[in-house]
């Protein structure tokens, strides 16, 4: 695990250097999802891949970027990782990410052992979670990652990233945002998960909702890559992670790219989330 990890530090470096000097013009590709291409979307993945595939534990790889898996004849660990998720921001000098979920044996939720997360703002910043929830800090004259501190939610928050176009949201969903706000909670919702959710983890709590709507019953974001990543690191740090009904880590993923209503946060504010969707199925 150590291995796959002080891999995705190189995947980092590099990807943070790319963004800095790279085109981020459109490329006339779409990924697995449909997602436009952005000439950094490709260029992240090429790096990812590189170096995941030369990593001895490392037995199988899939990129958000791509359809089908590539599998190795040795190793032991599947890695579902975006590479660079949010990437349309970068036009706008907004913080991305890139996200690494590490499993075995499968990419059910139940099958993910550790996630990783990469923050490419003002600072480079990573977290692991293992056992415990880790952040590490870009030091760009060594360039060394160097141990900050142990994450931690604390019970309740007082941010919310509100995701999903409102237009759609469902009556009921729309009832219990406007009532996290009546109840005094700031609007952080940048558009890019990876701050997004980071912005909660270090603020010590909140809520990160991307639901299913009319439009997209199913919600945007991808299980493997996005979802159970950070399902994974919010749990480790104390908080939760559900679709509204059930832990996310329970679910079960249909296809590669099958994604999820989710909602991650500390503990007031989820149960708050399960309270309002009890009974609406
Ligand atoms: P919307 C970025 O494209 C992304 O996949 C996530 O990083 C982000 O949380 C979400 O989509 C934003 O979606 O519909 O608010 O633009």
């Amino acid at each position: 695990m150590t291995e796959i990890i002080d891999s995705i530090k190189k995947i980092a470096i590099e990807i943070s250097d790319a963004i800095k000097s790279k085109d981020t013009g459109k490329v006339e590709s779409t990924n697995a999802s449909g997602d436009i291409q952005v000439k950094l979307d490709v260029i992240s993945d090429e790096i990812a891949e590189k170096y995941l595939l030369d990593t001895s534990s490392v037995k199988e790889i899939i990129s958000e970027e791509k359809e089908k898996p590539i599998t190795k004849e040795s190793g032991k660990y599947f890695v579902a990782y975006d590479p660079l998720d949010g990437s349309s921001l970068i036009d706008v000098d907004l913080s991305v990410g890139s996200i690494f979920g590490i499993y075995e044996n499968g990419y059910d939720g139940e099958d993910i052992k550790a996630a990783v997360y990469v923050v490419y703002g003002p600072r480079v910043e990573m977290v692991v979670a293992r056992d415990v929830v880790e952040l590490f800090r870009l030091n760009e004259k060594t360039n060394e990652f160097e141990f900050i501190k142990e994450l931690k939610l604390e019970k309740k928050g007082k941010i919310l990233g509100p995701g999903g176009t409102q237009k759609y949201w469902y009556p009921y969903h729309k009832e219990m945002i406007d009532n996290f706000f009546k109840e005094g909670y700031r609007l952080r919702y940048s558009g890019g998960m990876v701050p997004d959710l980071h912005q909660i983890l270090l603020k010590g709590g909140g809520l990160f909702a991307y639901p299913g709507t009319e439009d997209k019953p199913k919600g945007k974001l991808r299980k493997l890559f996005e979802v159970f990543p950070f399902a994974y690191v919010y749990k480790k740090a104390g908080g939760f992670g559900v679709d509204g009904y059930n832990d996310l880590l329970t679910l079960k993923a249909e296809h590669y790219h099958d994604t999820t209503p989710c909602f991650f946060g500390s503990e007031y504010e989820i149960n708050k989330v399960l309270q309002t969707y009890k009974g609406q199925k």
